[in-house]
């Protein structure tokens, strides 16, 4: 057995307590830990922004602000809600901090491209703050052309140039899980034996490398129209507007698995681990995440059905986009499958991991609605895209960022929460999510157009707006309490223990929190990831060669 020679009692978190030990840190643990204090911050401005947008739409009159603070506003909640948080939570935080762990890895493959990655989100977040403060966008997240490159009198520049730096933090963290996954797998980590939260951020990873510098390069070609009067979206310079909506889409529409995929890599491990049960079909789960980052680049053309695209184009993008619901649907199957004749534990990671699947579930079965082409000309622009995007994307990854962080705060901290309180928690999100959300469903069907402040053409549309206002109020609540009795678990929670859930998996065998190193011992990996049938449960199996104590 090799042991490397550190001193026992530091973990990565008592190791160097200096301002500086932190802000110039390497370990992608602690990296994960500045992520996660950042992208909590930004989801709270977010939250401010949606919670304006709420109460506004709670009368048709549409009294509360000027359109002008509603529109931006909106546009606040989006841009910082997709590119602050949606697209950086669960892989900058989660990923970050297990991927190494999960591999047998010392840390990622480039560490200090990981705290640059860093730094170019917190530059990105400032910049897209100092728009907001300093007077707002009002383009809406997808900064369409061309009114954002030519009659927005508001910080569209500044705000752009925010996303674009994030583009690069997003670029920087894919290169590193793609390297990673390749190069720093421990000996007899084969591409077979790797935790599905592994293959999903790797299917993330080649997305972010392949899809964002589409997106930084759109969105500076708007900051160079607007400053520089270039020809390039403006009709009236001799550019083309819906040039703008294909660059735009074939990275967005992509980037939305940039939010879902490290979920499904997280409900994929939970729920092996609380089914007792080795995961169903291990193979297909894995290729899905493939699949899905490959599909997911040919569908861009389903967000453009009514920009004028011809009808043959606007069929085939519909059917790929069909096609691409079996990957997700596959997942779904699976987890279920996973559940059924298990041991299911229903602990707090547990419940929001089955609230994932009950809102990912609605969400993911809207989305045919919205591909059938003739369907969408109707629901194109109206609180029913809202409502399946949120299902999806709140639904899907804030309900999976939750889930994982609930399972691996143990791991990251030490430290155990009260579980009772996170499972009812869980409850309370589940139910204020399709208070808000499902109404929305219903209003968009009936005609509720996307993006405005009044609807005092259609005061039947108010009682839908008031559930969903209500709604929301609840679901800001979910999200807040999870602050308070984790961060109380920092000071009072008992502590983890390695393996507090009885998990497999590497991450789950060095200490709780991990040695700066990661693991005090070498790694060699002689069994499959997710040994949970109970005539292969041995002690350490994963760690035959050398594993601890
Ligand atoms: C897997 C997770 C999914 C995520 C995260 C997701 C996310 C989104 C988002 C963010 C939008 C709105 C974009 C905007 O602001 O305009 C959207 C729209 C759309 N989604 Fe999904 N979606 C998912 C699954 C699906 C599936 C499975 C389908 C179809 C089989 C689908 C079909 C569509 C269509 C057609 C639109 C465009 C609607 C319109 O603009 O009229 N989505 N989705
Ligand atoms: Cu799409």
């Amino acid at each position: 057995m090799e042991h490397f020679h550190t001193n026992p009692e530091l973990n990565y978190l008592t190791n160097g307590h200096s301002l500086r030990s932190w802000l110039l840190t390497e370990d992608h643990k602690r990296i994960a830990m500045l992520y996660l204090m950042s992208v909590t911050f930004f989801f709270f401005i977010g939250g401010l922004a949606a919670a304006g947008v709420r109460y506004e739409l709670m009368s048709p009159a549409g009294n509360m602000m000027e359109s002008e603070t509603y529109n931006k506003l909106f546009t606040a909640h989006g841009t910082v809600m997709v590119f602050l948080f949606l697209l950086v939570a669960i892989p900058a935080v989660l990923g970050n901090f297990l991927l190494p762990l999960m591999i047998g890895a010392r840390d990622l493959a480039f560490p200090r491209l990981n705290l640059l990655s860093w730094y170019l989100y917190m530059a990105a977040g400032t910049c897209i703050t100092l728009a907001m403060l300093g007077g707002g966008a009002d383009t809406g997240w997808t900064f369409y052309t061309p009114y954002s490159s030519m009659y927005s009198n508001s910080n569209v520049s500044l705000t752009l140039l925010g996303v674009f730096l994030g583009g690069f933090s997003s670029i920087t963290t894919g290169m590193n899980f793609v390297v990673t996954t390749h190069k720093m797998r421990a000996p007899g980590m084969t591409w077979f034996r790797l935790p599905l939260f592994v293959w999903g951020h790797y299917a993330t990873g080649v997305i972010m490398l392949l899809g964002t510098p589409v997106v930084a390069i759109t969105l500076l070609c708007v900051i160079f129209e607007r400053t520089f009067q270039l020809p390039i979206y403006s009709p009236e310079l001799g550019g083309d507007p819906v040039l703008f909506q294909h660059m735009f889409w074939f990275y967005s529409h992509p980037a939305v698995y940039i939010m879902i995929l490290p979920a499904f890599g997280v409900i994929s491990e939970i729920m092996t681990a609380f089914s007792r049960k080795r995961v169903f079909g291990y193979h297909m789960i894995a290729f899905s995440s493939l699949a899905i980052a490959f599909l997911g680049f040919l569908v861009w053309g389903h967000h453009m059905f009514v920009s004028s695209q011809s009808m043959y184009q606007s069929v085939i993008f519909s059917l790929i986009t069909f096609l691409l619901a079996v990957p997700s649907a596959i997942k779904v199957w699976n987890w279920t499958a996973t559940m059924y004749k298990g041991n299911v534990v229903l602990s707090g990671p547990m419940i929001y991991g089955i609230g994932f699947q009950g809102l990912f579930l609605v969400g993911g079965l809207t989305g045919p609605f919205l591909a059938s082409y003739g369907n969408d000309v109707h629901l194109s622009a109206t609180y029913f895209v809202v409502a399946h995007f949120h299902y999806v994307m709140v639904g899907g990854s804030i309900m999976g960022f939750l889930a994982g962080l609930h399972f691996w705060w143990p791991k990251m901290t030490g430290r155990l929460y009260n579980d009772t309180i996170a499972k009812w928690n869980a409850m309370l999100v589940f139910v204020g999510f399709n208070l808000t959300f499902f109404p929305q469903f219903i209003v968009g069907w009936m005609g509720m157009p996307r993006r405005y402040h009044y609807y005092y053409f259609a005061p039947e549309f108010t009682p839908y707006h008031i559930l969903s206002t209500m709604g929301s109020s609840i679901l800001g609540i979910g999200f807040a309490v999870p602050a308070f009795y984790l961060i109380h678990s920092l000071f009072k929670g008992e502590k983890a223990g390695d393996n507090p859930w009885n998990a497999h998996g590497l991450e789950w065998n060095t200490s709780s929190p991990p040695p700066t190193e990661n693991f005090r011992y070498k790694v060699i990996v002689t069994d499959d990831v997710y040994d949970y049938d109970p005539v292969a449960e041995h002690e350490n199996d994963m760690l035959a060669a050398g594993g601890k104590a």
